[in-house]
């Protein structure tokens, strides 16, 4: 199959809530390959009319790694069609298996054009929120290689974000909480995010540069989930909280 060919179906597979079978191995696809069909699946969504939000990176934590048994660093695109408003009610029939994440988001202020260090971020990021992120592999039973996954936009499906707070460099040790109805389900450390979750921008920009991409003034960056992923139900409220930035919530239905 061609990498376009590729992107057609994992796009539509994300439109019609359908699983496919993993696609990496047959085809001997590469990183780079994997990363060019995302981009390609992007495109096709903004021929449909969607506009990039921002991006995520994934497998930060090592909860979300030993959980999904994936040990890089990847990033996503998010785009308006992703975004689900506080409080919001979501229906869950519209996608495959979806889980729900607790992040962290940080709202960029100045065009990230370069490889940046973490004394440098204040400039480009002005403020940050607690936020929940929905994933939905594409994949049968939610099992990927890599370059599967990356392939698939690194599960790429719904982001809430919370209220945005000004941005604090000191942020390395805050607790996140995931509670589904009134029961915290797991609990981490930002610590658990590369030590500090501002790491998390540095790296999005050094994969960024590398890829030709500027991060856009107004985009949203979602630092990756300090805790394992939980599948949605129906009937849910969804929380997340992050301590001194406070909590978002969405329902599902
Ligand atoms: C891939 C997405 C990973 C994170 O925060 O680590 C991710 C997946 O787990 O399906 O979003
Ligand atoms: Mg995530």
């Amino acid at each position: 199959m061609t990498n376009q060919e590729i992107a057609k179906i994992l796009d539509q597979a994300a439109k019609n809530a359908k699983t496919v079978p993993q696609m990496a191995e047959a085809n001997k696809m590469t990183l780079a390959e994997a990363y060019a069909i995302q981009r390609q699946s992007i495109a096709m969504r903004e021929q449909r009319g969607e506009q990039i939000t921002g991006y995520k990176m994934g497998f930060t934590s090592k909860a979300k790694m030993e959980q999904m048994g994936v040990h890089d660093l990847i990033w996503g695109i998010l785009t308006d069609e992703m975004e689900i408003q506080q409080g919001e009610t979501v229906i869950l029939s519209g996608w495959i298996h979806p889980k729900v994440e607790p992040e962290i988001a940080f709202r960029v202020s100045k065009d990230i054009d370069k490889q940046l260090i973490l004394e440098e971020l204040p400039e480009y990021l002005d403020a940050m929120a607690p936020a929940l992120e929905i994933i939905d592999s594409r994949y049968e039973n939610f099992n990927f290689s890599l370059e599967d996954v990356v392939a698939d936009n690194c599960s790429s499906t719904g982001y809430v974000i919370g209220n945005w707070q000004p941005l604090s460099s000191n942020i390395s040790n805050l607790k996140i909480d995931l509670i589904i109805n009134d029961e915290v389900v797991e609990s981490a450390s930002s610590a658990a995010i590369l030590k500090n979750p501002l790491q998390s921008v540095v790296e999005l920009s050094r994969l960024a540069i590398q890829a030709g991409v500027i991060v856009k003034k107004g985009h949203v960056i979602l630092a990756g989930a300090a805790t394992k992923a939980h599948f949605l139900k129906q009937k849910q409220t969804l929380t997340a909280t992050v301590e001194s930035l406070g909590k978002v919530i969405f329902k599902t239905v």
